[in-house]
């Protein structure tokens, strides 16, 4: 049987952790023969350390025979010991009354600490995915602060815009979510995020020829997915947490695994890919295989699909400009 990998995962005491510990513990993420043991990591402060006590009681009871370990952490350079892979969930939500920049400070110096930290004591090969808001930023922050590591071990989940256009694309053209195939997402996780349907095909034929209506494309498909977030606040009263979790397994899935070919949507550093500035922790297609990711080239951009990348990566850039100065 396979060695046990050491998975870490912060905010474990949150709505998503809640949604997503139990999945890994059932080998939905790294396959039903792989066990784990999962390095969980809250604040230290008294109520999260409790509750992460109580989801613990709750894995241990549904004892999951891959469940090899479990361990409870409020240091990050406790949680990220010898860790093969890290889910960065837990961050700082904006609260009200509070600015971006704030914001943007608050979280910068909890992945400027979590970066140092994977840099420190993680597995050189640690496979990193940053969940917490705003998630980009925050991955191209943990990247800067951990040169020790190879850069393209963080990465930034786009996968939840990914999986909410193709389910917004099945629903249109009545085909199964799982026919479709080369969907793109440009950008950062937000509203600008650019869901880029130009050469998904189902069963080989162009879904942009089925469709055929770029009105609905721009005023209909884009918003919706750009703001499906705020939708799911609206009516659930709580952000998305279990369609969230289930992304942070799709991505790492898909990454440890491998597509088979596929496209699927990791946001990346840049090589200057698409023109977009080395680093830059950018949504791209990507194809999987042998625990590597490989961004899609080639790929012919128009005037409209131009303007959707530009904006994205201005907003990108903006928010790296507003945190260079604690690095
Ligand atoms: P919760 O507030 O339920 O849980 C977050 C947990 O993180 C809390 O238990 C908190 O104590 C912990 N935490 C905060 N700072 C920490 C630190 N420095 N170290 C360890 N733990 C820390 O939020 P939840 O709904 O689980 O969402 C978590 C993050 O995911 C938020 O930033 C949210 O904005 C983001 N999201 C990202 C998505 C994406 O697609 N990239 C989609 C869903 C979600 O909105």
């Amino acid at each position: 049987s396979k060695k046990p990998v050491r998975v870490a995962v912060t905010g474990a005491a949150g709505q998503i952790g809640y949604a997503l510990l139990f999945r890994i513990a059932s080998g939905e993420m790294l396959g039903k023969d792989q066990p784990v043991i999962l390095q969980l990591l809250e604040v230290p402060v008294e109520g999260p350390q409790k509750a992460l006590k109580g989801v613990m009681m709750e894995l241990d009871d549904c004892a999951f025979p891959l469940l090899a370990g479990m361990e409870a952490h409020s240091d990050p350079m406790t949680a990220f010991k010898d860790t093969d892979y890290a889910l960065l969930v837990g961050s700082m939500p904006r609260k009200a009354g509070m600015e971006r920049a704030e914001l943007l400070s608050i979280n910068g110096q909890i992945f400027i600490g979590q970066g140092k930290a994977l840099d420190a004591v993680a597995s050189r090969d640690v496979k990193v995915l940053v969940v917490g808001n705003p998630a980009n930023t925050n991955a191209w922050i943990a990247m800067k602060s951990a040169p020790s590591l190879p850069r393209e071990n963080f990465t930034a989940m786009l996968r939840l815009d990914h999986n909410r256009a193709l389910s917004q694309l099945a629903a249109k053209t009545g085909k199964p979510v799982a026919s479709i195939q080369k969907l793109a997402v440009w950008g950062n996780h937000s509203p600008t995020m650019y869901a880029d349907y130009r050469f998904a095909t189902i069963e080989g034929a162009s879904v942009k020829d089925m469709i055929n209506d770029h009105a609905w494309n721009k005023d209909v498909f884009l918003p919706t997915v750009g703001k499906r977030g705020a939708a799911i606040i609206e009516a659930r009263g709580l952000s998305s947490a279990a369609s969230a979790a289930n992304a942070a397994i799709d991505h790492m899935r898909d990454w440890a695994l491998g597509t088979n070919g596929g496209w699927v949507t990791m946001g990346v550093p840049s090589n200057g890919e698409y023109g977009i500035p080395k680093d830059t922790m950018f949504g791209y297609p990507v194809t999987c295989e042998g625990g590597k990711y490989k961004i899609v080239e080639g790929l012919p951009v128009d005037e409209f699909s131009q303007g959707c990348i530009d904006k994205t990566l201005a907003e990108l850039v903006g928010e790296q400009d507003g945190v260079k100065h604690l690095l």
